[in-house]
């Protein structure tokens, strides 16, 4: 149990190399003479992966001593990207694998390179699961992920004469060695079917019994959460289906062997891929069953563990929190209920009470058409006993708006959990998961005020209490320490410890610094060595050699409207056509420009698409334009990936957080940026708020109208004046300048005549000014190098460990659990 504080496994050089070799040998099968980088980076992980099981086990153990109320954190997804570096870095073990493969002949480097990305998430909301379980571990909280083990991740955005093509992302080709199968922990999980009810017993109890029509099995993958310098190893529990032994053996004897495997094999289609989409809903019913999948094995699982350790329910709400990651493990509130009183025979009453008492959920945001509603005839149809739970907790939450609250007509169907629409019944899922949790927050200060005055509105009124904010964060191992080594080295030197790492508010002390000029020699030395990385980046896909003189600006995110990425290219257009009318003289005085722009339009997303083709006919005009030379280049980075991102973040000078206010619920890449000295231009939305008092709105380049200016706004469309800038940027496009014209029509159709849901002709003025304003910075060095320092240091607040910190005090109350040895 306390091998972890004398850890059997061994560090030095020496052993490290014996456990790769023995690798090299015995897992991969390959000669320890001859392996090349991709035998090397997998025999380095399975040495790194021994060490990790060591503490998992060690960690596990000692949970299940002490028995403390534990957290578990749902999630539809987790983009872990890699995991090897961080590993290495949480163990504190960099230096000697480092040592030991070069003395085998290998660059740590390009070892690393041969990792692939676990991309089991679209963005923000699966980025944010991830860095939260570097937190937890780091803080020792006795904590697991739930999640599905989806064969296909993420698909890989491959831009072709300017298109994107998706192309499928098979992660698992090679194998992936940072998961442990548990072919022993698996659970059987039905579908379809029909509930028949019995009488029975003393108390003439109805007695509800699903009969399935349809059996999958989910199996356990392991994956382990190794925390920054501590003991602790949590772990990221992700489902695969399987056919199901038992079930249905009667088709095999209706004579067709070969069409009964063939439906077997249906069963492993669950977790096969992950939905590309993450702005509109659409209710697809393979998308329902993988959320079903998911909440019913992960609650099986936690009942199970709960039981082996208690004789009834009466301690599960001090031993269980469950965190929903948005509303698409909602299901699980359901499935607890039918656990509870199906299986367990507990009553209405005391089950309600257990699940109002463990469930908590987030929002990630505002957008209408983000919002799960699932048709009752669909939920009906595959989770029969589900939807009658859920019509009971409807029936309910109602007569305690009328009895209570004296809530009637009108205002009681506006916040009934199903409701009828053009389209028939529908369940909305934020609803249910709102009345059945104990907490609900949102993801930043601004975007949990906003969720209290529109979309939960009514809520808010009846249970105040129930809103919380909790700020997002990220992980300053990954997104700082790991990615940018020689900025950390130059914050840790100049700081005198690295406590940063773990207390990244210490960043504060680099604030009495920002002026003193060798300092700042430094700070542009590291921003230099990092625009290199990226530099050599852009040369490898496009072969071109930027200006390192020039400001790196980018936007790299998932392309949405509101996100304005047409927006920023208008703004390249405006900027490329003042340089071609300028005089030679006249152009000596341009601040030149690299513009980056990468991001992934969901494969239904017309108009996403689009913008992604505007970018790279704007790229093909501008980049060739001799004219224009290196004052102006602008590129579209292919499948941006958590990967990228580490390389891309500390190389940029600028970045855009551009989105309309009041629509981006709070943004993370924001807070990376800064934590890497680079300067924002945004608008007063989301987290950039917050980051905005932190830093200093002097700090960085704030425009725009404000959140609450916007619903006016849109009424006034019509009826505004168009900034003629905008106006002839837009008809340059038009007129086919970047060719392609007609493709482009559906675009400005978006943006012109009335529409412009998003507001880009409103605010484009101020956004030009804005970007004025960063040349104008940017031509005094000291002064952009004194902002860069402050955004670094202002950025404390935006560490994960802070997030998870207040969630685990406010809403889990749960503590930390740091293994020790016995008294
Ligand atoms: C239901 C389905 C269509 C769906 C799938 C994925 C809906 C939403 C999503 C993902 C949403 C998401 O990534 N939201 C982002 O969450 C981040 C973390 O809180 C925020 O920083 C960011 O503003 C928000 O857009």
């Amino acid at each position: 149990l306390y091998s972890l504080l004398d850890s059997y496994l061994k560090n030095d050089v020496v052993s490290i190399q014996e456990s790769i070799v023995h690798h090299v040998e015995f897992t991969l099968a390959r000669s320890r003479y001859k392996f090349d980088n991709r035998e090397a980076y997998f025999a380095a992980a399975h040495s790194l992966r021994d060490r990790l099981i060591e503490r998992w086990n060690d960690t596990q153990a000692w949970l299940k001593y002490k028995d403390p109320k534990r957290v578990y954190y749902l999630s539809m997804e987790f983009l872990m990207g890699r995991t090897f570096l961080n590993a290495l870095h949480n163990l504190g073990v960099i230096a000697p694998y480092q040592e030991a493969l070069s003395g085998l002949g290998y660059e740590m480097e390009n070892v690393q390179q041969a990792e692939r990305d676990a991309a089991l998430g679209n963005g923000g909301l699966g980025r944010l699961a991830s860095c939260f379980l570097d937190s937890m571990a780091t803080l020792n909280l006795p904590a697991w992920g739930y999640g599905i083990r989806y064969e296909y991740g993420m698909f890989r955005q491959v831009v072709s004469e300017g298109f994107q093509k998706e192309q499928p992302d098979y992660w698992l080709t090679f194998g992936y060695p940072w998961e442990i199968e548990r072919p022993h922990v698996t659970y059987p999980v039905k579908f379809y079917g029909h509930v028949s009810v019995h009488e029975e017993g003393s108390d003439g109890r109805q007695n509800f019994v699903w009969n399935a029509g349809e059996e999958v099995t989910a199996v356990a993958y392991d994956n382990p959460i190794p925390g920054f310098k501590t003991p602790t190893c949590a772990n990221l529990r992700l489902w695969a289906a399987k056919p199901c032994q038992e079930f249905d053996l009667e088709a095999f004897n209706t004579g067709d062997y070969v069409s009964s495997i063939i439906d077997k094999q249906k069963a492993e289609t669950i977790t096969s891929v992950l939905y590309p989409d993450d702005k509109t809903f659409e209710g697809k019913e393979l998308r329902l069953k993988q959320q079903h999948f998911m909440v019913s094995a992960t609650l099986q699982d936690i009942v199970r563990r709960y039981k082996e350790q208690h004789k009834d329910f009466d301690a599960f709400p001090e031993k269980v929190a469950m965190q929903l990651n948005d509303t698409h493990p909602t299901l699980g509130i359901p499935e607890l209920m039918r656990i509870l009183m199906d299986e367990n025979r507990l009553g209405w009453t005391q089950s309600w009470d257990i699940t109002t008492k463990v469930f908590s959920f987030t929002n990630h945001t505002v957008l209408p058409e983000a919002l799960e509603q699932w048709p009752v005839s669909l939920v009906e149809k595959l989770l029969p006993r589900h939807m009658q739970i859920i019509y009971d907790i409807n029936w309910r939450f109602l007569q305690e708006l009328q009895q209570n609250h004296g809530i009637s007509g009108d205002k009681l169907g506006n916040m009934s959990i199903i409701v009828d629409t053009e389209y028939g019944k529908m369940v909305r899922m934020a609803y249910l998961a709102l009345v059945a949790s104990h907490t609900v927050n949102g993801v930043a200060a601004m975007h949990s005020k906003l969720i209290k005055e529109t979309i939960f509105k009514d809520f808010n009124a009846i249970w105040p209490e129930k809103f919380q904010n909790k700020t997002n964060g990220v992980t300053q191992r990954r997104w700082l320490a790991q990615c940018n080594p020689p900025l950390a080295k130059l914050i840790t030197d100049t700081l005198g410890t690295e406590a940063w790492v773990t207390h990244l508010d210490l960043l504060q002390g680099l604030r009495e610094h920002a002026e003193d000029e060798e300092f700042q020699q430094k700070w542009a030395g590291v921003k230099k060595e990092a625009k290199v990385k990226l530099a050599n980046m852009i040369k490898d896909l496009s072969g071109d050699e930027v200006n390192m003189e020039a400001i790196f600006d980018v936007q790299v995110k998932r392309i949405h409207e509101y996100k304005r990425q047409f927006m920023n290219i208008l703004s390249v257009v405006l900027r490329y056509d003042r340089i071609k009318s300028m005089s030679p003289e006249e152009r000596k005085d341009v601040v030149p420009r690299v513009v980056i722009i990468g991001g992934k339009a969901a494969p239904g997303y017309d108009l996403a698409k689009r913008i992604i083709k505007l970018i790279s006919a704007v790229s093909e005009t501008v980049n060739k334009d001799s004219e224009v030379g290196d004052l102006l280049k602008v590129y579209f980075v292919p499948d941006y990936n958590v990967s990228l991102a580490e390389v891309i973040i500390p190389g940029s000078d600028l970045n855009q957080q551009i989105s309309t206010a009041g629509t981006e619920a709070s943004g993370t890449s924001n807070m990376k940026f800064a934590m890497n000295g680079s300067l924002i231009i945004g608008t007063m939305d989301g987290a950039n708020v917050e980051i905005a008092e932190e830093i200093g709105e002097e700090n960085m380049f704030i425009f725009g109208v404000d959140a609450k200016e916007v619903p006016e706004l849109r009424e006034q469309r019509e009826y505004l004046q168009v900034d003629p800038q905008f106006q002839h940027a837009v008809n340059m496009i038009k007129n086919g300048h970047f060719g392609w014209n007609d493709y482009f029509n559906p675009l400005i159709d978006s943006v012109t005549g009335g529409r412009d849901w998003y507001l880009l002709a409103n605010d484009f003025n101020s956004y030009l000014q804005a970007q004025e304003r960063v040349d104008s910075e940017w031509r005094d060095k000291k002064v952009w190098l004194k902002k860069s320092i402050l955004s670094t240091a202002g950025s404390g607040k935006f560490s994960s460990d802070r997030t998870i910190h207040e969630y685990a005090e406010d809403i889990w109350k749960v503590e930390p659990q740091p293994p020790s040895p016995p008294e």
